[in-house]
């Protein structure tokens, strides 16, 4: 019998690609290019069209394949945004204010002692991928010739300080509690906006009467609203800014106020490796001893908290609600963080592998690409359209390639590439992807899926 997805088509036959290797790059190019401003790239043309924290990254690391200039100019403008405490917002604004909701005003970061100057930004973060994103461009830049390999290696070293800093921030700001997990303070900082993960602690978000009035943008651009959070969503996404707002964005009053406090295990684990790739590029550029040694301290005590956070029978990696004082059990694709910084048992590294291979997650047998889906398509409340609640989205994929890369496992990450290229194959860099019949929704020529697909083809042809 022919398994059969639900596109007709065979599964696990290829879908042809609708254009070769070279004409994919060249486009994917093209993408970059169209939503360079001049002064930044933007995440996508129209609906997100300023400068996100970690589109940013990676962005940069697929610039670093075309321009290397460019690539570097691109977290340049980043940390020139860069908090007085050492915070990297979360959105860098620039051209027309309006043109997203919620613009700066509506943030109201003009007024935060903290904030930078001469620069108008959100006042949430976003994941830390940024020491990620300058190793790769430097293992780009050396591969390229001895002239990049200096300007890569010279702005390495100039932006290792800022690198710190930031790291140092989430460390002294958000790591509240015993868990030592490193919390968010609203649902945008993990990246997974509406993601399962957040449903229990946003049910307890309960929007004042104050709220002030909005008009959202994102509905009227998207063809299809329903993929996109609720109005309800939002209005807890908007109180929660009003909350940090009215604290001034004083960190340590937000982290004691806010009504979402949540340990997020997915950035926990991206911490741990960037601090061990930070420490790294440290150790090359012969910075002080002292914060060397912070960087393996913070690097050891984020994984020691993934691991503690593995569900004992699943081996799940969880969320904690650090208001609520419970984990946060639902299943996602976070639940596999420990296989991006490792530290946990290899018994439950073993059964988490399994488990991604598995057909409730990439083995599903009615997938288009075995790219990990956002939720499993076997969870109830699973959602092949809406935004984080069970799309693929293609950057997740090659964070998961870049660290099973680097933990060795070579022939998984060639896998995850691939299946990364068939689903993004027909050139329309979609913010994300309906998993079984491969089309992509929300924003086209969405830069992060332009930049990883650049990376992706070069790593493969050189
Ligand atoms: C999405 O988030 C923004 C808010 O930050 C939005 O929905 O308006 C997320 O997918 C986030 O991870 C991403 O960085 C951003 C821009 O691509 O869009």
């Amino acid at each position: 019998m022919t398994v059969t997805n639900r596109a007709g088509e065979p599964s696990g036959g290829r879908r042809p690609a609708r254009y070769a290797r070279a004409t994919l790059a060249a486009r994917a190019a093209r993408v970059l290019r169209d939503n360079d401003t001049g002064t930044v790239i933007t995440a996508a043309p129209r609906l997100y069209p300023h400068m996100w924290s970690w589109d940013a990254a990676f962005i940069s690391v697929g610039l670093a394949r075309l321009d290397l200039p460019r690539a570097i100019a691109e977290l340049e403008t980043l940390f020139r945004a860069q908090w007085r405490n050492g915070m990297v917002p979360h959105i860098v604004f620039t051209g027309d204010e309006d043109a997203y909701f919620p613009g700066p005003d509506r943030w109201g970061t003009d007024a935060a002692a903290d904030g930078p100057r001469g620069v108008r930004t959100s006042g949430i973060c976003q994941p830390p991928v940024h020491a990620i994103a300058v190793q790769r461009i430097l293992e780009v830049a050396r591969a390229s010739g001895p002239q990049e390999r200096a300007e890569a290696e010279r702005f390495g070293r100039s932006i290792w300080p800022a690198l710190y800093s930031w790291h140092r921030w989430l460390v002294e700001y958000r790591t509240p509690g015993h868990s030592g997990l490193i919390a968010i303070v609203h649902g945008w900082e993990s990246g997974m906006d509406n993601s399962p993960r957040w449903d229990l602690p946003y049910a307890a978000v309960r929007p004042g009467a104050e709220l002030p009035p909005y008009v959202r943008k994102d509905v009227r651009i998207v063809g299809d609203p329903s993929e996109r959070p609720t109005d309800q969503e939002y209005d807890r996404y908007l109180w929660l800014i009003e909350e940090m707002r009215r604290a001034g964005y004083d960190q340590r009053e937000v982290v004691r106020n806010s009504s979402f406090l949540v340990g997020d295990v997915f950035i926990t684990a991206l911490f741990a490796v960037s601090c061990d790739v930070l420490l790294e590029l440290g150790s090359e550029f012969g910075r002080p001893a002292s914060q060397l040694a912070d960087l393996a301290d913070w690097a050891s005590r984020a994984r020691h908290a993934v691991a503690a956070s593995c569900h004992p029978v699943s081996g799940m990696a969880r969320d904690r609600d650090l208001r609520a004082n419970r984990w946060l059990d639902t299943q996602t694709i976070a639940g596999f963080a420990p296989l991006l910084c490792g530290g946990a048992p290899d018994e439950v590294q073993l059964r988490l592998l399994s488990l991604l291979d598995s057909d409730r997650w990439c083995g599903h047998p009615d997938l288009l690409a075995p790219v990990p889906p956002s939720v499993s398509p076997m969870r109830p409340g699973f959602n092949p359209r809406q935004y984080w609640r069970g799309p693929q989205w293609p950057v997740v994929a090659w964070l998961f390639g870049w660290a099973f890369e680097r933990r060795g496992w070579h022939e998984r990450a060639r896998e995850l590439r691939a299946a990364g290229l068939r689903l993004t194959g027909d050139g329309a860099f979609g913010e994300y992807y309906e998993p079984f019949t491969g089309e992509p929704l929300g924003s086209t020529d969405q830069s992060w899926t332009a930049a990883v697909v650049l990376d992706w083809l070069c790593d493969d042809d050189g």
